[in-house]
């Protein structure tokens, strides 16, 4: 990588603008190799709404959501196997985007994989289900783009919005790992890579 474009958010959000690029269709493997073991499902808050969003883990453990609350789980529950083993690719990309953003000894222990397909949405939340909020959040977007925004520690006050673009890293760490954030409704398109879809990869410490 010769060089990289770099956007500030807030203070410890960063967007490293097409860091994943070149990684990106390997990466796109990999979640098809994830899915067909662990598949993308529908999961429902505890509030008991479905989320219009369909997810997946890798790692040694895996975020999970039902009408009991949110937690990470050591086995899949609709498989009641263990998560898939991160897969290279995977490994590859937080490891180096943990490093670009100061951050050399990042070892996330979960990928959260998000399916977005046109009229999904993720609303305004918080990441606060993991045990060491002091290891940052790495996410890759691939495919479709999406507005996403992201405010500050109460779900008040202003916030900033970006375009999400295929092979975009985000790295939200110190005063930004527990801000608000969401994306918007992702409009109908079509990439040449994930067709009518975008995914999203999360890397926590869990
Ligand atoms: C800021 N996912 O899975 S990615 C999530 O596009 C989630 O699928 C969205 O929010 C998505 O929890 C947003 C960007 C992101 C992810 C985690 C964060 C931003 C974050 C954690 C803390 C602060
Ligand atoms: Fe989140």
């Amino acid at each position: 990588m010769i060089e990289t474009r770099v956007t500030q958010l807030t203070s410890g959000a960063h967007v490293f603008h097409g860091y994943a690029l070149d990684i990106a269709e390997e990466l796109l493997k990999e979640i098809d190799l994830v899915v067909s073991v662990s598949p993308l499902r529908s999961v429902v808050t505890p509030s008991g709404k479905s989320m219009s969003v369909k997810m997946t883990n890798c790692g040694t453990r895996g975020w999970v959501s039902d009408r009991r609350g949110y937690r990470y789980e050591e086995k899949d529950p609709v498989t009641a196997k263990k998560w898939p083993v991160m897969p290279p690719g995977f490994v590859a990309i937080a490891k180096r985007s943990g490093a670009v953003a100061g951050y050399p000894d990042y070892e996330p222990n979960v990928c959260l994989i998000n399916r977005y397909e046109p009229g999904n949405c993720m609303g305004l939340h918080q990441d606060k289900d993991e045990r060491d909020f002091s290891q940052p959040i790495v996410s890759v977007s691939l495919g479709l783009s999406i507005s996403f925004k992201i405010g500050g520690l109460s779900r008040q006050g202003s916030t900033t919005r970006i375009d999400l673009v295929h092979g975009d890293v985000l790295v939200f760490g110190g005063p930004a790992r527990l801000a608000y954030h969401g994306v918007g409704k992702l409009r109908e398109g079509e990439h040449p890579l994930t067709g009518k879809s975008r995914f999203n990869l999360t890397f926590r410490v869990s």
